[in-house]
């Protein structure tokens, strides 16, 4: 499911144009997705047919490490989107190794980087993970690879490139606990996946071969219920004139460039946007 939904989407649509005007109000496309052990990040934005990466071996087969493709949420571009979890649940098992909740249990980590996806490195292992991309298929070096061995998982706010393996956890800035971590998506990223990080230190991803129910249990899946967030206002809300609209987001594109989600020059972009857009046209 898809929404664009206020934080105010309870109220009439009229009152909600209005605090517009007073408040940068964010909007969010918001999606609840199941992601299994299985699920190979570094197999995001392959054509079908294309090998999910593995050292060992080929194919979307599942067989020989490589795993299944991950899980993709697809939603429109736009400079200064936020990515925030209100909700990560669930247990998966790397097929050895204790049972582990988002956040992975403590083992060092480092993933080699393959066909333009980025590799990895964590002081956990076994965490949910993410990976922007655009509509192109991943290709090249890739971005260079984050690496949290020395900073940690308890970030605030993590700023991202397309192609670039990063770490979610359960989208706190503790385990269970913290702030809700803020992921900066980049400008032009079209499509998140939600996936797995498993392979042999110091090699490229593979081994998710042996990736499933711990014994004893019958699930090995993570939920995750996120929403992608803009404080720019939608072009179809009750204005009653284009200028309404075009001054909503300009108070909008203020406020991110002070807070220094967009740039000087995305600001421009989305003014300039807005300006020729017809929103808020053909309304008395
Ligand atoms: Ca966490």
């Amino acid at each position: 499911m898809v929404a664009q939904q206020g934080k105010t989407n309870m109220k009439p649509l009229l009152f909600l144009a209005s605090t517009l005007l007073l408040h940068a109000a964010t909007y969010a496309s918001a999606e609840t997705l199941t992601v299994y052990a299985k699920d190979n990040i570094f197999g995001a934005g392959r054509l079908p047919g294309d090998d999910t990466p593995s050292p060992s071996g080929p194919a979307n087969s599942g067989a020989n490490g490589g795993g299944v493709p991950p899980v993709v949420f697809s939603f429109t571009a736009r400079p200064g989107q936020v990515l925030s979890f209100s909700s990560v649940t669930g247990h998966i098992w790397m097929g050895d190794g204790p049972e582990s909740g988002p956040d992975g249990f403590d083992h060092d980590l480092n993933i080699l980087s393959y066909e333009g996806i980025a590799g990895i490195r964590t002081p956990t292992t076994g965490y949910l993970a993410g990976v922007f991309l655009d509509d192109n298929v991943p290709a090249g070096m890739g971005p260079t690879p984050l690496d949290f061995s020395a900073s940690g998982i308890n970030f605030t706010v993590l700023e991202l490139e397309l192609g670039q393996v990063f770490f979610i956890g359960d989208g706190l800035s503790g385990t269970g606990s913290g702030a809700v971590q803020q992921f900066k998506v980049p400008a032009t990223a079209t499509r998140l996946f939600l996936g797995i990080v498993d392979g042999r230190n110091g090699q490229g991803p593979g081994a998710y071969d042996n990736n499933g129910p711990f014994p004893g249990s019958s699930d090995s899946t993570f939920t995750a219920s996120f929403a992608i967030t803009t404080a720019l206002p939608p072009c179809d809300g009750a204005w009653k004139n284009h200028g309404e609209y075009v001054s909503a987001v300009a108070k909008a594109v203020e406020q991110q460039l002070a807070e220094g989600l967009i740039t000087q020059e995305q600001a421009d972009e989305l003014m300039s946007e807005a300006g020729q857009s017809d929103c808020g046209k053909n309304k008395k």
